[in-house]
């Protein structure tokens, strides 16, 4: 999420952590996007929030800022820095996820060291401009049955409503721009997704 997203970014950032999410991407794009120095005291609220948490702050595209701010991670694309640069640039400690859309990319992504893939858009999505054809779920299933070892985060349109069947595609997680940051409430929305989280692990009848 970046300052785009909502009004008050840095509450629904907080109100997200006090609903229970376990990982926040800094992902600051769009026409009016904050840059230099004021993207900068932006991603350190948001990173200062994350700490407070004790929640990964990753950000998105930009391996740099991720090195300077000691991120504890990068998360890239297939029209970003490739994925190898990445993991060499910030060492082996450090978070490393890519996006990808088909086995293949899957396949390099994990051979060059990702922790983790973002596969998506799943359903239909308004929070990206060069979205690609919404993907459904079908390919985290394939992805997932020829990589176990891989975790994959479905994106795009993911709701408390459609989360479970993500879950049982395979996917390890679920990542969400809208359906916390345009909730009525978004603690609440962060709650829900976490128990379709929950479920997904532990079964119906241990998460009411
Ligand atoms: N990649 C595919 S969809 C998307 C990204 C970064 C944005 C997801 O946003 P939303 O609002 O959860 O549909
Ligand atoms: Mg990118």
């Amino acid at each position: 999420m970046g300052s785009m997203n909502a009004e008050k970014p840095l509450s629904v950032l907080e109100d997200a952590l006090k609903g229970g999410v376990t990982c926040f991407q800094f992902r600051e794009k769009g026409p009016r996007a904050l840059v230099g120095m004021e993207k900068r005291a932006f991603a350190e609220s948001c990173q200062r929030l994350c700490r407070q948490f004790g929640v990964p702050f990753i950000v998105n595209d930009d391996v740099d800022l991720a090195l300077e701010m000691d991120a504890d991670g990068v998360h890239v694309g297939q029209d970003d820095a490739e994925a190898r640069f990445a993991r060499e640039k910030i060492g082996a400690d450090k978070i490393v996820g890519v996006s990808v859309h088909t086995v293949e990319e899957a396949r390099r992504a994990m051979m060059d060291g990702a922790d983790y893939v973002g596969m998506g858009p799943v359903y239909q999505t308004s929070s990206k401009d060069d979205a690609k054809p919404v993907a459904g779920t079908t390919m985290i299933t394939v992805v997932g049955k020829l990589f176990p070892d891989l975790p994959i985060v479905g994106i795009g349109g993911i709701t408390a409503e459609n989360a479970d069947a993500v879950f049982e595609a395979g996917a390890s997680g679920l990542s969400v721009i809208s359906a916390i940051a345009t909730a009525m409430d978004p603690e609440l929305a962060a709650r829900r997704l976490r128990k379709a989280a929950l479920r997904s692990m532990y079964g119906r009848r241990a998460v009411r």
